[in-house]
């Protein structure tokens, strides 16, 4: 395998100075992100089990969402401290590492996340929309997951790659790329998965586990989502709408809502181009998914910035702090701003 030929360049240049911070630093925070995937748990447990590897302390906080019950069988997830960015003291840290965040506010929302002037800071990311809000920034916009950029920055580093390291980068991979489908995916990451699964026998139990883990709740929201369907700008643009109230109707947790698993329904529709699974999680706090079916043309990226939010031309998202009414008002001047429609 031809790994150093096409390494991003940030990867290069960058591997042995956050290779240097972590050497000087004693305690290191790494996080997951609000309505964190797999790909942000996964790069945080395989970051946090390479940096005990070399002899820090290193922990992982939850930050602002609970962890999934279908993330609770990657290796590592049960150490992960039940505390957002708030509640924990940071003075314990020096070096804080962020990872698959593309704004400071992927942190946290609860409130501005503001760095104590005593950390290092690290940004680790593969958004085309990242900030570069640390000290260190490295950001590999063209790679398909954030553990796809986490194996080539251990193997930099020349640490040797064990089954639990190796577990949570192919589960952080496999989900972002919808497994191994989604553009961004390059023969590099077959390689890189196939490289992965040799320490990992195990891995069709963890996908199994993960994809397996369903409550009744996750199908209301499902049947939910897929009857509360409006179409706009003929017909191009569709949203699943969703309040407080529907949602409390069908005593739907926050545990239950998974928008990825509706999003790729609504993706699957002819002539649906851009797609906006949009739910109330509490009073004026929207959020927002968007995918679409033509990311050339409608690079929904660029909508999630509009509205204040990031993500990938594929695959972006938002917080709106709004009503419901004036969240579609303003998602569909929006599109029809950008996207001509
Ligand atoms: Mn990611």
């Amino acid at each position: 395998m031809n790994q150093t030929q096409d390494l991003h360049p940030e990867i290069n240049a960058l591997a042995p100075a956050v290779l240097s911070l972590v050497k000087q630093a004693h305690s290191i925070l790494l996080h997951c992100h609000p309505s964190p995937d797999p790909d942000s748990v996964c790069s945080a447990l395989a970051m946090k089990f390479v940096l005990e590897k070399m002899g820090k302390h290193a922990v992982v906080i939850q930050g602002d969402s609970k962890l999934p019950p279908a993330f609770e069988h990657f290796p590592g997830a049960g150490d992960i401290v039940r505390q957002n960015f708030f509640e924990i003291d940071h003075k314990e840290f020096d070096l804080f590492i962020s990872l698959d965040s593309s704004t400071i506010d992927r942190v946290s929302n609860v409130q501005p996340v503001v760095f104590p002037d005593y950390w290092q800071t690290v940004n680790i990311d593969h958004h085309r929309t990242n900030t570069r809000f640390a000290q260190i920034n490295l950001v590999a916009d063209t790679y398909p997951a954030t553990s796809q950029i986490l194996f080539e920055l251990f193997a930099l580093w020349g640490v040797e790659m064990d089954h639990d390291i190796a577990a949570n980068l192919f589960v952080g991979i496999y989900t972002d790329t919808g497994g191994l489908k989604y553009r961004g995916v390059s023969p590099k990451t077959f390689h890189i998965a196939a490289a992965l699964i040799d320490l990992v026998p195990d891995f069709s139990d963890l996908i199994s586990q993960m994809e397996n883990s369903n409550t009744p709740g996750t199908i209301a929201f499902q049947a939910l989502a897929l009857s509360h369907i409006e179409t706009f700008c003929n017909g191009q643009l569709a949203m699943s709408i969703m309040t407080r109230a529907d949602l409390e109707s069908l005593n739907i947790k926050d545990d239950d809502i998974g928008t990825s698993q509706i999003s790729p329904i609504l993706r699957s529709v002819i002539g649906w181009d851009i797609d906006v699974v949009l739910f109330e999680a509490e009073t004026n706090k929207i959020k927002v998914g968007l995918r679409t079916r033509d990311a050339e043309r409608f690079d929904v990226s660029r909508l999630a910035v509009a509205l204040g939010g990031g993500g990938h031309k594929a695959a972006a998202g938002a917080i709106l702090a709004m009503s419901i009414p004036a969240a579609k008002e303003l998602i569909v001047e929006k599109v029809k701003e950008l996207y001509n429609l």
